[in-house]
């Protein structure tokens, strides 16, 4: 007698099948596409989702989460600076405060504060959308309304072998939360859309605040957060401290909110 209840390889199939196509299908038309799963992304995710707005996240690795399974230098262990330690309290990650400093620096093991943010993501009802590499947004009057994606993997196939299309997903809003490389508003800037200045050296103790401040519409129907604000005004690098990228995602979150109910 078998432990396991009775399915063969077509149920299988089946329900993997049906269920991925029955969700991309329901996705095709969203309220918000976030292009890149990292600390920044997903808050913006579990905000908007957990308020009822259709979102959905792009993300080009097979895993979420971006730059937050490490703090830096291979370390894995993430600082926030207060108030941003509201954010670990609210996603049950535990955390100490720094001794024999100012007040207010907080480090936790980075495994934990990542998987529970993606968690909390999912648990909000984000759809999410790994090993898709953004390649375009789709332009229509003026505005960005949606995200041309393919798999990462045909993606990097040289035309030479194959060129396949890609399709697209619309959407009211993108969120551009692809860290460094801004890819989002880069497809803008190669056609002389926006200017993008690239982000500055290192400078902690102002960079947070300053891609907070930054967080905005940059060109209609188009947010962005995290370092990707970073690279779009100018903006210091911040190195391995999270706060600003946490709180960048609930400013993403909140004015894509109101672009969408606008
Ligand atoms: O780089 P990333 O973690 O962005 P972030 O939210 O946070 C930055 C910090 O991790 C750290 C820092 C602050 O302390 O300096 O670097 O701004 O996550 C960006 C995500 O975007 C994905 C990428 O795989 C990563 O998970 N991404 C990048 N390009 C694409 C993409 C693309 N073309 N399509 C889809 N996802």
């Amino acid at each position: 007698m078998n432990q396991f209840a009775q399915a063969t390889e077509k149920d299988i199939t089946r329900s993997i099948v049906e269920e991925f196509l029955g969700d991309f299908l329901s996705h095709i038309e969203s309220d918000v596409i976030i292009v890149g799963g990292g600390p920044s992304g997903l808050v913006a995710a579990r905000d908007l989702a957990s308020n009822g707005i259709k979102t959905v996240v792009l993300e080009s690795n097979n895993y979420f989460g971006g730059g937050f399974w490490l703090g830096g230098y291979l370390m894995n262990k993430v600082t926030v600076r207060a108030p941003a330690q509201k954010i670990f309290d609210q996603l049950g990650v535990p955390y100490k405060e720094v001794p024999d400093i100012k007040e207010g620096l907080y480090v936790a093991d980075a495994p934990s504060a990542c998987s529970k943010l993606i968690s909390a993501a999912c648990d909000a009802g984000a759809f999410m959308l790994n090993m898709n590499k953004f390649d375009d947004v789709v332009l229509r009057d003026g505005c960005v309304s949606g995200a041309v994606t393919n798999w990462t993997p045909v993606s990097a196939l040289p035309r030479a072998i194959t060129c396949v299309d890609p399709v697209a997903i619309e959407a009211k809003c993108l969120i551009d939360a692809t860290g460094h490389d801004a890819v989002v508003a880069n497809s803008l800037a190669g056609r002389g859309l926006v200017d993008l200045k690239g982000f500055s050296g290192m400078d902690v103790e102002n960079s947070e605040d300053a891609v907070v401040n930054n967080t905005s519409e940059l060109f209609p129907g188009l947010v962005v957060t995290g370092m990707a604000a970073a690279t779009c005004f100018g903006l210091s690098r911040m190195g391995p401290t999270f706060g600003g990228m946490l709180q960048s995602g609930v400013k993403a979150a909140k004015i894509a909110e109101e672009i969408v109910r606008s």
